[in-house]
């Protein structure tokens, strides 16, 4: 860190901010995760310097003997951890990969059916304001009133009436299991092609917890960084039929260069899922929801669906007096990160939104047990039950504080950081 202290001390100590705020508090975003320091490694590295474009074997550049041998891992490796036929590792962000799909096969026009962001869908899968809105006719299903689980009724519907080209299954902010073959039988019905967006629960079918969609859906998109806790960026699975389709749109359809030192990142959190811990991990990850979810029923609050059963909870705070926004606001305040986020048939604004979505993927990777997650719960419960008593907070704050000290994180990376200040003085 030397280095970077001197070249540029305003962005070493943002980062040195960074890493104190990652360590020093809860971070509960559903999406987040902590990566490895093996990962960090290999994304921090020379891989950077290269220029790569193309595919193993086929690059529009020389000397990429070694780009060739860290991409080739990176694909055989995420192929064994999903039994999947082909992969294509090059994307830099899950809307990359969901847009390569797109573009494989459909024109601009063409009919999406997919899950609306209202209901826990993702910008990518065709609001307005993304570009999937933009170019295509999308329509979209939610979630039934009752239940809060998604519609099949309502799925089945719609595509018997919009006959879409494809229909698209995969939520941001959905916390039960998902029947890719319920999905797949209407698909089939319709003569439509099946997405699957699995970026949220990727980590939780790698360790065979939740259904994997591979086998019924014709393309499977994900991101790496959520429970799957690699670099932050995209992948594509599919069938080896669609294999030359798909990296055409990749490279050169929407992207150039890929980013190897972030391919060779993923290759390494590739392995780690791959070992047996992550297993035990993700499924830790499961039960830490769901004693978050108990703990908070049992102080009176409404879960969407009424419960988990993956890596995450809806919380509704319709009936407490309080918005998504100013929920958010006042656990950042206590140390605990979460996102405001709109619950079905919210009445707020996306921007105030009546709910929070809370997540367990980050806090397991600390080693966070049941026992933690009970106290820390009762902790949220406490502050949005009396979010403007300040002497509360400060005491909840100083509690996660001795959570993370009790589940320390980056160490030795923060003494590093420290060490190189302290020569200054
Ligand atoms: N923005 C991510 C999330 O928080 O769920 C999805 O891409």
């Amino acid at each position: 860190m030397q280095y970077l202290y001197e070249t540029d001390r305003e962005i070493f100590r943002a980062l040195k901010a960074e890493i104190e705020r990652q360590t020093g508090q809860l971070e509960m975003i559903a999406s987040e995760n902590f990566v490895s320091e093996a990962v960090m490694e290999a994304e921090g590295s020379a891989f950077m310097n290269k220029y790569a474009e193309g595919y193993p074997g086929r690059r529009y550049y020389g000397g990429c003997e070694n780009m060739d041998v860290v991409e080739r891992l990176a694909v055989e490796r995420l192929n064994m951890l999903f039994g999947s036929e082909f992969a294509n590792v090059q994307p830099h962000s899950g809307s990359q990969a969901n847009m390569a799909v797109y573009f494989a096969i459909l024109n601009p026009g063409d009919t999406i059916l997919s899950m609306s962001l209202a209901h826990g869908g993702h910008l990518s899968h065709g609001a307005r304001v993304s570009f999937s809105g933009r170019l295509f006719n999308v329509v979209h299903y939610g979630v039934s009133k009752d239940t809060e689980q998604i519609d099949f009724d309502e799925v089945g519907a719609k595509a018997l009436k919009h006959r879409p080209r494809l229909i698209v299954a995969g939520a941001s902010a959905y916390p039960r299991t998902i029947n890719f073959e319920e999905f797949k039988m209407i698909a089939d019905e319709v003569g439509a092609y099946l997405m699957v967006d699995m970026a949220h629960i990727a980590g939780l079918v790698a360790a065979g917890i939740h259904p994997s969609p591979v086998p019924f859906a014709d393309f499977v998109t994900s991101t790496t960084h959520k429970t799957l806790r690699g670099p932050r960026g995209g992948f594509i699975l599919a069938k080896e039929q669609y294999a030359r389709l798909i990296n055409s749109q990749i490279f050169p359809g929407i992207q150039g260069g890929p980013l190897m030192h972030v391919i060779a990142a993923k290759a390494v959190a590739f392995k780690e899922a791959l070992a047996a811990e992550f297993k035990t991990y993700q499924q830790n990850i499961v039960k830490n929801a769901r004693q978050l979810a108990t703990t908070l029923k049992d102080r009176g609050f409404r879960l969407v669906s009424g419960g988990t059963d993956n890596h995450m909870v809806l919380v509704d705070l319709t009936d407490k007096k309080i918005t998504g926004k100013e929920a958010e606001e006042v656990l950042e305040m206590a140390g605990i990160t979460v996102n405001k986020n709109a619950i079905p048939f919210d009445p707020q604004p996306p921007t105030v939104t009546s709910g929070i979505r809370i997540g367990t993927p980050a806090i397991t990777t600390r080693g966070l047990t049941e026992k933690d997650v009970e106290e820390v719960a009762n902790y949220i419960a406490d502050i949005l039950l009396d979010p403007s008593n300040d002497s509360l907070i400060r005491d909840v704050r100083l509690k996660i504080k001795a959570i993370c000290d009790r589940y320390p994180l980056y160490t030795e990376r923060l003494e590093r950081y420290n060490a190189v200040l302290q020569r200054e003085k």
